[in-house]
């Protein structure tokens, strides 16, 4: 057996034949995509966009012909390849044609600018970058010297070759990379296999009553892992579906296409949401056939009983992480468990603890670190041996950085956060990053940055700083850290300016006393 790629934990393989065993690990690949339906069925649709339908038949053929083209660029078995594609259908034949030369993406999001795109590229040392923006590939590949190619999406139709077989991956090797939202430090990179996400499009897909017959809509970044494959887009098409990709989850573009492709699922933020329940009516839009994954970030009661009601729709609510850990409930758990628990985990080889500060499991009830092991969940981020000596426990669990209790009967509610992580209605901002940014600015002597309550977002971000001489503004602020390549997402909503901050007896920023004080100013 050839080994594993540098870099990548395996589950032990105790735990690796326990989850074949069960049934859960089949030996799949995900170049496979796209190759059932377009044997038995080519005409049938794949993949609808605002602009144009695709069939099975038609993107298996595009795929390989773009698999073919890459390898004669030279890209193979497990080179890494940057993607920052928004939802388009060259999202899906890129990464279906990386898997079937074993090469592997890392996928970007779409908001994701010169700093996270050089990280990325820098940190996988990736040979290429795939991005429809000329400008940012241009000063990317300036500064991550390890890419040999820079391949812009308009141009992607050129890369073409005769179809052909490629020696393609096995189903234990990564398959790709996904970012993490991010415990401490810069957000690291998540190995996926193409067994373990193989088993997560088609449970997720089951456990939503999701098969051949339905369309589900990704009305978020197709590249983030709740819309990718839980089941999502990759789901829907594993499963001999259609995907629906929108480029927004905008009440005008999304509900005329819901109606349109007779959509079934989808996956919703929580602050979208909200944005649907309050303009549904508007639209006139019947979701009644709609089942709604609703996860990322805390969904409040509130918001979840309005579901039905507004929409006519029905709610599942998740926690999810890109580390491969999902809980839901399911879709015949009521409406009430729905609103106020993130239901069970996806399969019974998921393993939940809640521990107290010394690693101890908690009984039902009572609030701890959330712990996760299981068919899916990595035992190791990519190439950072010393940050995942003190993520995981000795006995491979992955501490989440989530606070959470169970029910009695069994169900997982999660009440907090330890980690240093804000939750921009779902979007994850590592404080670290954004700090380490805003002390590049001379009148900066030093700055933390907090998580501000916010009614439409859930949180926002604020930046408390220490000024050397005159304080520079909040607009000044954000357009340093735009000019230093920074996604959009990561700027400070507010600015604080204070006299010191306060430490702990570490030496590290007190935040919590830090917040406390905020409030009460
Ligand atoms: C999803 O994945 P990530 O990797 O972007 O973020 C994971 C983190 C969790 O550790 C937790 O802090 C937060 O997002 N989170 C929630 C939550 N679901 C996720 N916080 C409160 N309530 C929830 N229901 O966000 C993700 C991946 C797959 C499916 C759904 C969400």
């Amino acid at each position: 057996m050839e080994t594993p790629l540098h870099g990548f934990t395996p589950w032990p393989p105790e735990f690796a034949d326990r989850y074949r065993q069960a049934g859960y690990w089949r030996g799949e690949v995900l170049g496979d995509l796209l190759r059932g339906p377009a044997a038995t069925d080519p005409q049938r649709t794949a993949v609808v966009t605002k602009q144009a339908r695709y069939s099975y038949g038609e993107l298996d053929l595009r795929a390989d012909q773009l698999a073919a083209g890459l390898a004669e660029l030279g890209i193979g078995r497990r080179d890494r390849v940057v993607v920052g594609l928004p939802n388009t259908v060259e999202f899906v034949t890129t990464c279906v044609a990386l898997f079937r030369i074993g090469a592997l993406p890392v996928l970007a999001l779409p908001a994701h600018r010169r700093a996270e795109l050089t990280y990325l590229a820098q940190y996988s040392e990736a040979v290429a970058l795939i991005t429809p923006h000329a400008d940012l590939a241009q000063e990317v590949a300036k500064e991550a010297n390890t890419l040999k190619h820079v391949l812009l999406a308009g141009d992607l139709a050129s890369v073409s070759g005769t179809p052909r077989d490629h020696q393609g991956p096995s189903p234990s090797d990564v398959a790709f990379f996904l970012l993490s939202g991010g415990t401490t430090g810069l957000p690291k990179l998540i190995p996926r296999t193409h067994d373990d996400y193989a088993f997560q499009m088609r449970a997720s897909a089951a456990a939503m009553g999701f098969d051949e017959r339905h369309a589900y809509l990704a009305a978020l970044p197709v590249a983030h892992n709740a819309a990718l494959g839980c089941p999502g887009a990759l789901g829907a098409l594993w499963v001999g579906g259609r995907a629906v990709l929108a480029s927004s989850p905008a009440p005008d573009e999304v509900f005329p296409l819901i109606a349109q492709e007779k959509v079934t699922l989808t996956t919703l933020m929580p602050a979208v949401l909200s944005l649907w329940t309050d303009t549904a009516e508007l639209f006139n839009a019947d979701l009644s056939g709609l089942t709604i994954e609703v996860g990322g970030a805390v969904l409040a009661p509130e918001l979840g009983r309005k579901v039905r009601p507004a929409l006519g729709a029905t709610l599942t609510h998740w926690f999810g992480m890109a580390e491969g850990i999902l809980c839901f409930t399911r879709r015949d758990d009521g409406d009430e468990v729905a609103a106020t628990t993130q239901g069970t985990p996806m399969c019974e080889g998921d393993e939940l603890l809640i521990v107290d500060e010394d690693d101890k499991p908690l009984p039902a009830g009572e609030t701890g670190q959330l712990l996760v092991r299981g068919p899916c969940v990595l035992r190791g981020y990519y190439n950072v041996e010393e940050h995942n000596k003190t993520v995981f426990t000795a006995d491979g669990f992955l501490r989440t950085g989530d606070l959470a209790k169970l029910t009695a009967e069994g169900r997982l509610v999660i009440t907090g956060r330890i980690k240093d992580v804000i939750n921009r209605g779902g979007e994850k901002v590592s404080s670290d990053e954004v700090e380490s940014h805003l002390i590049a600015h001379p009148n900066v002597r030093g700055a933390a940055v907090l998580p501000l309550a916010d009614r439409r977002l859930g949180e926002k971000i604020c930046a408390v700083i220490v000024a050397r001489g005159e304080p520079p503004t909040l607009a000044e602020l954000r357009e340093l850290l735009r000019q230093r390549g920074l996604a959009d997402f990561k700027l400070p909503d507010r600015l604080e300016i204070v006299e010191s901050l306060p430490q702990t007896n570490v030496g590290k920023i007190d935040k919590r006393k830090l917040a406390a004080l905020l409030d009460g100013s």
